[in-house]
């Protein structure tokens, strides 16, 4: 076992960690014994994550700068912003949730991110990337205008740096009266490694050969001379600052040219270092940059080799660095991101105008079939969606056929490109909504429950969702068709149905639901997925009563089967609708917008998700909380029957 792998103390043995409530135990503590604490954090976190899965190299990462955070500043009255929030696991341990850590993103448990009713500590709820600066900056400048003397430091990744957002905030950091912090967390890695010009551009600015050289030509010179001395060595970072802006490539420092201070680059595992840094420059007047360097998974050698696998890796043997996922074998349904990346490829090969197109979730939606084979035609954009998606436009104005994937949830980051760049325009991007409907750990700022509804309202859309993996192939073959359109298809995070997916290509009509089954009592109308939810239930409930129930497969959110519904509305004067989104806007609501149109008024009961945002827990405890599985669903079939067992 090599010394990275070594971790695993007892908890009880714990020399400091098991005595820190909060931020305040910890400054009590000899700065000298620091990295102590910092070990400690991190073998908790390890010891804590193997056997209640969550994001890991992320929190690993920044161990030492969460320490030296909070030994620096003075929380929670000073606001430390975390930025996306998956990383906040240490800053969780030292502001008092040590004891309850164990219940991260469990039903009734604490949130896997950063959340204000959770603790005074949590400054600003996050899940999504690259709100920090912004939300940061608006404390700041709020903090100056009520006369308030509390810094604001905002903590943002190097993959979240590259979303619109952050950049949108940087502008008007530059422009604003404040003395925010930003602390820029560079590891070269979002989930996946980061491409980009950015990226580059913080190689460039650590690796600068001409001012490495100079910075360490004058340093020595000017050790010599006595002008400065180790003890005093962090007086030269202001030095530095101005020699990096002279020497870095391309004339100048970007957020000096932004009018933002920078230092750096620092070593961020160097506990004692930051604390030094942070002390100094927090009393700098002015928004300020600090570019901080760490190692994505530090600690822990599994991690740190095979840091896209180690952002969130399953249960793991803590000591062994085994994971304990389940192998896919071929006996097993397929991911349906897997069905989506086995498709786009297979698709890819006979057409060459296919392009894929993700927001930095390349391994995530499993684009990365596609980009293995033909990687000059995946395009990785960054955190980006609005981007992505207007990047579709672009490339689909010019005769390519762009596949472009963003969870339904990060789609809403971009839904004025959806309307303005391509749905005004008519252009047949293609957009895949992995991770739509209910998600489970990730909690509230990851459930994809908005897109039925947010997407219905947009004139020119097609929308459709699969009820097996078999339909996402041909509804994916559709989409790609010559004249479909801008074509939404959304479809859940996890497993199919093991249906015979691998088969001939066929067209699916646009527009045309399915009956699934008939029957003379009562009508179900699905989409996607919940098909198989609400076939369990009616067979039970046929089998319980004798009743006969019939099941429709909308497929199309839009445009609707209005024939289908015209003989649903003909036949049945009971009606319900079932969907994995938000009930407020979506299937059930067009259901019965259009019965009302025709002037048919069948009893419609709408089974989705209420009005409310749906916490962590796993995705089959929340369809059951919701009454959304297939017990919830019988018992709502029983009770608009009337039928009594
Ligand atoms: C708007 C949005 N898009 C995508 C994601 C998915 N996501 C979560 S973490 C992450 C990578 C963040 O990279 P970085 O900020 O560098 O943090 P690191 O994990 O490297 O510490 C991504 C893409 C997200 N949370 N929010």
């Amino acid at each position: 076992m090599t010394d990275t792998l070594k971790i695993g103390m007892a908890k009880q043995n714990y020399k400091y960690l098991n005595s820190i409530n909060s931020p305040d135990d910890l400054k009590r503590i000899d700065r000298n014994e620091l990295h102590v604490v910092c070990d400690e954090l991190r073998d908790f976190i390890i010891d804590e994550v193997s056997k209640n899965p969550g994001h890991l190299g992320s929190s690993l990462g920044v161990v030492e700068l969460t320490v030296a955070l909070h030994y620096v500043f003075n929380t929670p009255d000073d606001r430390i912003v975390w930025d996306v929030g998956h990383q906040a696991y240490g800053h969780k341990v030292l502001t008092g949730r040590r004891d309850v850590f164990h219940t991260n993103r469990q039903l009734g448990g604490i949130s896997g991110f950063p959340k204000i009713e959770e603790s005074e500590y949590d400054t600003f709820g996050v899940g999504h990337a690259s709100t920090s600066i912004s939300a940061a900056l608006g404390m700041a400048v709020a903090a100056s205008m009520r006369g308030e003397d509390r810094k604001v430091v905002a903590v943002i990744g190097d993959g979240s740096m590259t979303g619109g957002l952050a950049f949108e905030g940087l502008n008007n950091t530059s422009m604003d009266k404040n003395d925010m912090l930003i602390i820029l967390n560079d590891n070269q890695m979002a989930i996946d490694p980061i491409n980009g010009g950015f990226t580059q551009y913080l190689v460039d600015i650590t690796t600068s050969k001409t001012y490495n050289k100079i910075r360490h030509k004058v340093y020595n010179l000017f050790r010599k001379s006595r002008l400065v001395d180790d003890e005093k060595k962090n007086k030269i970072i202001r030095f530095n600052n101005s020699l990096k802006t002279a020497f870095t490539q391309k004339d100048h420092n970007i957020f000096e040219g932004l009018n933002i201070r920078y230092f750096g680059p620092v070593d961020g595992h160097d506990v004692s270092n930051l604390i030094r840094i942070l002390a100094e420059i927090k009393e700098f007047k002015g928004p300020k940059v600090l570019h901080v360097i760490t190692q994505k998974g530090k600690g822990f050698e599994p991690a740190e080799k095979s840091a896209t696998v180690w952002h969130a890796p399953g249960k793991f043997d803590p000591e062994t660095g085994e994971r304990l996922v389940c192998n896919h074998n071929n006996a097993e349904p397929p991911l349906f991101q897997d069905v989506f990346g086995k498709t786009l490829l297979e698709l890819a090969k006979q057409n060459d105008k296919i392009i894929g197109i993700t927001p930095a979730m390349p391994s995530g939606c499993s684009m990365t079939i596609m980009q293995r084979r033909f990687p000059e035609r995946v395009f990785d954009v960054g955190i980006a969606e609005a981007h992505a998606v207007t990047f579709s436009a672009g490339l689909a104005k010019e005769g390519m056929v762009p596949f472009c994937n963003i969870y339904s949830s990060f789609m809403q980051r971009a839904y004025d490109s959806v309307i303005h760049d391509v749905a005004i325009q008519k252009l047949p991007v293609i957009m895949c909504l992995d991770r739509a409907g209910i998600v489970g750990s990730d909690g509230a700022t990851h459930q994809g429950q908005f897109d039925l509804a947010y997407m219905r309202c947009i004139p020119n859309l097609t929308i459709a969702a699969p009820r097996n993996e078999m339909e996402l192939r041909n509804l994916m073959y559709t989409a790609q068709l010559p004249g479909k359109g801008p074509f939404v298809i959304r479809y859940p995070r996890g497993k199919g149905f093991n249906v015979n997916w691998h088969n001939e290509w066929r067209e699916l009509t646009t527009g045309r639901g399915e009956c699934l089954k008939t029957g003379t009592d009562l009508a179900v109308i699905t989409i996607g997925t919940m098909a198989a939810v609400a076939e369990k239930a009616i067979n039970s409930v046929e089998n319980l009563t004798g009743k006969s129930i019939a099941h429709y497969d909308a497929r199309f959110l839009k445009p609707l089967d209005e024939e289908m519904l015209r003989e649903i509305g003909e036949k049945f004067t009971k009606v319900i609708t079932i969907e994995d989104g938000t009930i407020e806007g979506g299937l059930g609501s067009a259901v019965l917008e259009f019965m009302s149109d025709i002037n048919y008024h069948p009893e419609v009961l709408r089974i989705g998700i209420p009005d409310v945002f749906v916490e962590h827990g796993t995705p089959e405890e929340l369809h059951a909380m919701l009454g959304m599985n297939a017990e919830g669903v019988e018992k709502k079939i029983m009770d608009m029957i009337d039928a009594k067992v």
